[in-house]
């Protein structure tokens, strides 16, 4: 049985999906990172980088005690390798898919990150635009790349659909937030449509849906203590 710690955001979702997909059972333990349960100790030892998504895998291939992940790439990497699902081993697709899985997670989760912050931000903390402008730009350039990637290709690494797309798939479900015009990127859009109509990706993209209300409708008190946990952080303290 594998222990998905899970809220649901774009991270969270890339391994609800894979989970779903490959309909390998799971249990849902809920990081509420908006009350700080990511910097409880319990969790700090499954992450000290304080961040979900983490998978404890109970009961892993070699038989040894349970195996935890964190960072969602490695956990899509563990999760394909473990049920040997949407990760075609031959050398060539192999690092086809490896090298868009890094993309992801250097690019594209990143940065469409910060213009979902800074775009939320309005002008609470001053002036804020030249990073949305740097941002929503950048955002603008990473759909192209997507989209010049899929001009002759039905899937990111090819004919297949693999993690490469699992992995891409739930930041672009934010696109017009993140200040983008999906009809600018059509071959993209074929992509974000044909990837959306998968049952399994559906599945993965409602879990935990109950647990959050949209930061909008909460209170400006609320608001303000979320903020408080997951802006400006700064290095924890090393205990002795
Ligand atoms: N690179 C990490 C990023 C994980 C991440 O940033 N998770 C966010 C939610 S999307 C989180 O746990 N935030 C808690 C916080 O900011 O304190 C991954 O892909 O797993």
């Amino acid at each position: 049985m594998i222990d998905l710690y899970y809220w649901p955001t774009p991270n969270g979702k890339k391994v609800s999906i894979f989970l779903e997909e490959t309909q390998t059972p799971y249990r849902l333990l809920p990081v509420n990172i908006g009350r700080g349960d990511q910097f409880a100790p319990e969790f700090l030892r499954l992450n000290p980088n304080h961040r979900m998504p983490v998978i404890v895998d109970h009961a892993p291939s070699d038989g040894g005690a349970p195996i935890s992940v964190f960072e969602s790439g490695a956990i899509l990497f563990y999760l394909a390798e473990k049920t040997g699902k949407f990760w075609p081993q031959d050398v060539r697709t192999k690092y086809d898919v490896a090298q868009w899985v890094f993309w992801q997670m250097a690019n594209q989760g990143p940065k469409l990150g910060e213009v979902g912050h800074f775009r939320r931000l309005g002008d609470r903390e001053g002036d804020q635009s030249y990073a949305v402008r740097r941002f929503t730009n950048e955002a603008n350039r990473l759909y192209g790349v997507l989209n010049a990637r899929l001009r002759d290709r039905r899937y990111i690494a090819g004919d297949a659909y693999t993690i490469a797309d699992v992995i891409s798939y739930p930041w672009t479900v934010g696109w017009k937030a993140q200040g983008q015009d999906i009809d600018e990127f059509k071959y993209f859009k074929r992509w974000f449509e044909q990837v959306g109509a998968r049952p399994a990706v559906q599945r993965g993209l409602a879990i935990g849906a109950g647990l959050s209300t949209e930061t909008s409708k909460l209170s400006p008190e609320e608001q303000d203590r979320i903020r408080k946990i997951l802006y400006n952080q700064r290095a924890l303290p090393v205990p002795d």
